[in-house]
């Protein structure tokens, strides 16, 4: 059986979501982050979550590599869309961005200024142009769903999956975030799901 090791509340819970919502025979094993005896230095190199390894030991890490291969695994679900369709290039669209603007560029600063600069005294003013960069990278999004159910095809799809979490880590920021009312809506439908409540309840966050 395939094996997603995740770390509760981390990036890694938007591919756990996706096993729940899929409803795929895969085990989900927890590591310990950051710790140079956790077990997940053995699987991924880098030593991070998400990373999914297959029956035959083949290992895929990235959320915007492990969810597209989760979804193809249950072909026709409304989580995806076929291959060459415009839909399916959106979502892999809104996977980049979050990946790439949300993940990377903003919360990653803002979470980890010791990672941009060695000097603490740097590590304020780091983390206030993160939170800057963070905003806008959610501002576009917030527009976007301004007249829309969800991010792509007015369903739920992989791409809302992802976008939930980090949705649920503004929840720790609060202001200025609290007003971007499209962000709440999609992250209170998305809290809303069985699949999403499985993966939060088997992370030990609900
Ligand atoms: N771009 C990667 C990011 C993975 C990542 O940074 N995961 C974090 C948890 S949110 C992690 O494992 N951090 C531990 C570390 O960097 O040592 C993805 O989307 O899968």
């Amino acid at each position: 059986m395939s094996t997603l090791y995740i770390s509760p509340g981390a990036c890694s819970l938007a591919s756990h979501i996706a096993v729940h919502e899929l409803g795929l025979p895969i085990q989900v094993e927890k590591v310990a982050l950051r710790t140079p005896d956790s077990p997940i230095h053995a699987i991924n190199p880098l030593g991070r979550v998400p990373a999914l390894q297959l029956d035959d030991g083949t290992l895929i890490t990235e959320n915007s590599a492990i969810l597209p291969y989760l979804a193809d695994q249950v072909p026709g679900t409304p989580l995806f869309a076929p291959a060459g369709s415009a839909e399916r290039a959106q979502i892999q669209s809104w996977l980049g961005y979050l990946a790439a603007e949300v993940h990377t560029a903003s919360f990653r600063p803002l979470n980890r200024p010791e990672r941009y600069s060695a000097d603490e005294a740097a590590h304020p003013g780091i983390r206030a142009q993160a939170v800057q960069q963070l905003y806008k990278a959610f501002e576009h999004i917030d527009t976007h769903l301004q007249n829309r159910q969800w991010l792509v095809g007015e369903r739920f799809t992989l791409a809302d999956a992802y976008l939930g979490v980090f949705a649920s880590w503004l929840l720790r920021i609060g202001k200025p975030f609290d007003q971007l009312t499209g962000v709440a809506r999609v992250r209170e439908q998305w809290a809303a799901r069985p699949g999403v409540q499985q993966a939060l309840r088997a992370e030990g966050l609900l």
